[in-house]
């Protein structure tokens, strides 16, 4: 099975209810970068790469077209077999770039399982489940309103909840955490999740002031290194997200016990293969780690999904899609869908979600 064919095509992806508010950035809308591979055979696969905006990392939508345009035409008449040879030969092509690469490592993946009968997850390892525990996103707002919501979710069946802070004052934040503590206590585990925003100072102050509070700080302030300060001086878990820039920047934190765990993005670690070596790193030190990407559509969500449910269920902090946030699927008849806070894992063939012939238009380009 070779690859005779590649489309690359765009898709909007603007935020239901208006805006995604975080300490780094506002985001209204999103620009997904979608892959499909053709075979020789007539299999397709697809993969999708969607930064959240310019600025939430360092990754943007006209830099993974322009990765995407550097390593497509290295990839025409490639064997789909080896996934290893698949990745060396993108690597030959183009140093870096790990969030483009890994649209092609979701399709590649998608093609072997189509091509052996087995969902993804069983190429990644095998599923230890077949529902991952998802969590939810609540985005910097106003205290009152943020703990109403808090409840909601829980009450939907959400078991996990994390509390975007930052980018405002100290009491608004230390408000917050509090507020959805009262609102939710015991029946949710909380992330309060600070996208680098914060100072070393700002992080120590709100950390004392919710002493008692149990919830994971998430990425509180903007480098590795400012972190890696707040050990000894907090009393809650600190993880790492926008730092876990790729392996080596896992494998350093992990080995400088800098982070407790971590909200991991598929992209932005190059892809789900390479994912499968952070995990089972995390395995060996039992640290705990969620499966996200920024953002997209049903092709990344159903690659979180099965990533997760390959991930020991005690050290699951859950796979984030962004279904709460867009409006319909790319697959309508097998939607990645989020009930009582929870995922089915696809179990057809591959990734399981084939996106609606014709819905993103024509190519943007094509090799
Ligand atoms: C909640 N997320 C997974 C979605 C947005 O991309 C931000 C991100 C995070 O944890 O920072
Ligand atoms: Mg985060």
């Amino acid at each position: 099975m070779r690859i005779d064919r590649i489309n690359i095509y765009s898709a909007q992806l603007p935020v239901k209810g208006g805006v995604y508010r975080m300490a780094s950035a506002d985001v209204e809308a999103l620009e997904s970068t979608l892959v499909e591979i053709v075979t020789n055979n007539g299999l397709v696969g697809w993969g999708e790469t969607c930064p959240i905006g310019p600025v939430y990392q360092p990754h943007h939508t006209l830099g993974a077209r322009a990765a995407i345009a550097e390593i497509a035409p290295g990839l025409i008449g490639a064997e789909i077999a080896s996934i290893r040879l698949l990745g060396k030969c993108m690597d030959e092509h183009l140093n870096g770039h790990g969030y483009a690469k890994a649209a092609f490592d979701m399709a590649f993946l998608d093609l072997l399982g189509q091509k052996l009968g087995v969902p993804v997850s069983t190429l990644l390892g095998g599923a230890l489940t077949d529902r991952v525990p998802a969590y939810y996103s609540l985005i910097v707002g106003p205290p009152d309103e943020t703990a109403r919501i808090a409840a909601d979710k829980v009450k939907a069946g959400y078991p996990r909840l994390q509390v975007k802070i930052g980018g405002r004052d100290l009491e608004e934040d230390v408000a917050v955490v509090h507020k959805v503590w009262e609102a939710v206590g015991y029946n949710a585990r909380i992330a309060v999740d600070g996208n680098r925003g914060l100072t070393v100072a700002a992080a120590i102050h709100l950390d004392r002031l919710c002493q008692s509070i149990p919830f994971v700080f998430e990425q509180p302030c903007n480098t590795m290194e400012e972190v890696a300060t707040l050990k000894g001086r907090v009393t809650h878990p600190v993880y790492l997200d926008e730092s876990t820039e790729d392996q080596n920047a896992v494998l350093r934190a992990i080995s400088t016990s800098i982070a407790d765990g971590f909200g991991f993005k598929v992209t932005r670690l190059g892809g789900l293969t390479r994912m499968t070596t952070v995990r089972d790193l995390c395995a060996i030190r039992s640290l705990p780690h969620s499966c996200d990407d920024a953002w997209g559509g049903d092709i990344i969500a159903a690659a979180c999904v099965h990533l997760a449910a390959t991930v020991e269920p005690r050290r699951m902090e859950g796979a984030w899609i962004a279904q709460e946030y867009i409006e319909g699927h790319f697959d309508a008849k097998n939607p990645v869908v989020i009930r009582q806070g929870h995922i089915a894992v696809p179990q057809r063939p591959g990734l399981g979600v084939k996106p609606e012939p014709g819905m993103f238009g024509k190519p943007i380009a094509i090799y």
